[in-house]
Parts: C-alpha cells; structure tokens; sequence
C-alpha cells in the first residue's frame, strides 16, 4: 500500500516509519525536517510545508497515496510560545492535506488529534462525546482539525479517521508537548543520573507506550470503515501519577535522583486535561486493547535506552 505521512520527523514517526515499511508498504514522508540518519533507506523523504498549499498539492500528487497519516503539528508548549505558527500548522495545514485528499482522491486520512482537545472541569473518565472546551492553542486546533476532517467525511466522502493519543512515552525526542516529562524522567534518569520534573508529583494526565500508539494507528487505519460508529476515538491505556512514573524509574535506575518543580505554565496545561479516559468505543468498534501497563512499559523503556546507540 502507498503511504504519506505527514510530520514523520517527530516522535510518533520515529516508531511508525519502520512499523510501514517492515509491513511491505511503499512509504514517503512530507515534512520541513530533513530526514534523520536513523529513518529506514526505503522511505521517500519529501520536504515542505503543510502551511503551504501548494507544496502540499505537489507532494501529494506525486506520491499518490491510498492513505495519508497526518502528524504534524506544533504541540501544547510550543503552541502557547508561538500560537500563529501552532494556527498555520494545525488548522491550515489540515486544512491543505485535507483538501489534497479531496483532489487527489487519498482513499483515507488518518488524524493523530489528542487529550488536549478537552478542557478542564470534566468528570473522569472522560468519554468521547463531552464538552470540548480546550484552554490551549494546540487543543482548539484539533479540536478544528477534528470537527474539519468530519466535514470533509460528510461533505466530500473523504474517508476521515483518527484518535485522541494520550501522552506518549518512547525513546525519541518529543517535540514541544507538556507531557515530555514523562519521557524525560527515563531518558534523562538514565543518561544524566538526574532529572526534574516540571510537575507537581500528584500530577495525572493519560500515557500510552509508543508500540501501543503505532499499533493503534495502523489497526484503526484497518479496520473496515463499516465497522466504525465515529471518525475520532479516545484511546487509553494507563493514568499514572508523576510520583508514580518516577518510582517506576527509581526501581530500575539504583541512584537516579528524580525531584520536581512545577512550572506555572505547563502544570496549567496539564491541569486543564482529563485524568483518565474512557475509551470503550474503541475497544467496542475496532477492538482497541493497549499492551503495556507501567511495569512492562518501564521495563521494555529502559532496555532500549540502555542498547549503546539509542540514548540521544
Ligand atoms: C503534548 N504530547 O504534550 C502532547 C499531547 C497529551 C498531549 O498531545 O502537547
């Protein structure tokens, strides 16, 4: 199957990428960064801009791909620093890879949207079809991106699909989001010995271990389209407190030294988010099941971290 995905430069590419081509898929990649050393040579590495129609246009003509896994986008924290960039890139990026899929006939596209399209105050677990009343730049854009995608469904036919990741910890380098610290607790434990937290320790927002994540993706990206009650689809998998995350880590790294101090910006974002989420849509409509819990997930973390070339 020919692929396209968007923003493969990031930490959800870094796992997906190898995932598509291991699975025989014929892949190609539009994004502004240059190809990392570590993406797998058969990928076709385009670079350019989502906020660029054309560019877009261009990139998807050529590839002419069945499916377009959309990932860019700008995160909670950049967002915040830089709004008219995280408005460019979520909204009217969607936008152009939306409207390439219309013109170019794209059989389906996959939107990664995420617990930042809820707001604060809701009751957990937080189902799919509450109140989205986001605080911050980047979940009001998918919150858009969402609402954009389905109207394109309706209006056009564009098969539109996706999910709402939670926090999502895997050895690569995130990219701008609030929930890094997670990661960070590991990566940095591990490689400096040290690491704080920009949390409180009684801080509790949804995670999910990147193999569960790229398996999400591709099975709903699968799943037969009459099978599916909705486009967008909580998934879930743990809810650990910060303090928890990081006595997970202190059993596996003897000495590391884990502390905490909260920053007033981020730890409002992080408040504005669910605790937990309800996902049993999913694991009604397309048999959604996450793998790893806290233990298995710090387990299997920190031997990849521990392989000499993977700690960045
Ligand atoms: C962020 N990692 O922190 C993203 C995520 C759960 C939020 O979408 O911005």
């Amino acid at each position: 199957m020919k692929i396209l995905v968007t923003g493969a430069g990031g930490q959800i590419g870094a796992d997906l990428l190898p995932r598509l081509v291991a699975r025989g898929d014929s892949v190609t990649v539009f994004d502004l960064a240059p190809q990392p050393a570590t993406c797998p040579s058969e990928v076709r590495w385009v670079r350019g801009d989502v906020t660029m129609a054309g560019e877009v246009f261009d990139a998807v003509k050529a590839a002419r791909p069945d499916r377009l896994f959309h990932l860019a986008a700008i995160l909670s924290a950049t967002g915040e620093r830089v709004p008219h960039r995280a408005w460019a890139v979520n909204m009217e990026g969607t936008r152009n890879v939306l409207e390439a899929a219309r013109l170019f006939d794209v059989g389906q596209v996959f939107f990664t949207s995420t617990i930042a399209a809820f707001g604060p105050g809701l009751e957990p677990p937080v189902g799919d079809d509450v109140s989205l009343r986001p605080t911050t730049m980047y979940g009001l854009t998918k919150v858009g991106g969402e609402l954009l995608g389905e109207w394109y469904q309706r209006t056009y036919g564009v098969d539109f699909r996706g999910v709402r990741f939670p926090g999502l910890i895997s050895a690569a380098e995130p990219g701008g989001g609030t929930s890094d610290y997670a990661l960070f607790m590991y990566v940095n434990g591990l490689r400096d010995g040290f690491y704080e937290a920009f949390v409180t320790p009684e801080s509790q927002i949804p995670f999910m271990y990147m193999p569960d994540a790229v398996r999400a993706v591709l099975e709903l990206s699968d799943a037969p389209r009459a099978s599916l009650g909705r486009s967008i689809y909580n998934i879930a998998a743990i809810s650990p407190t910060a303090a928890e995350i990081a006595d997970a880590v202190r059993e596996r790294i003897p000495g590391v030294r884990l502390t905490f101090r909260s920053d007033p910006r981020r730890q409002a974002i992080l408040d504005s988010w669910p605790s937990v989420l309800d996902d049993s849509n999913a694991r009604k409509d397309w048999g959604w099941s996450h793998e790893y819990d806290l233990a298995s997930m710090s387990d299997d973390l920190l031997a990849k971290l521990r392989e000499p070339a993977s700690v960045p």
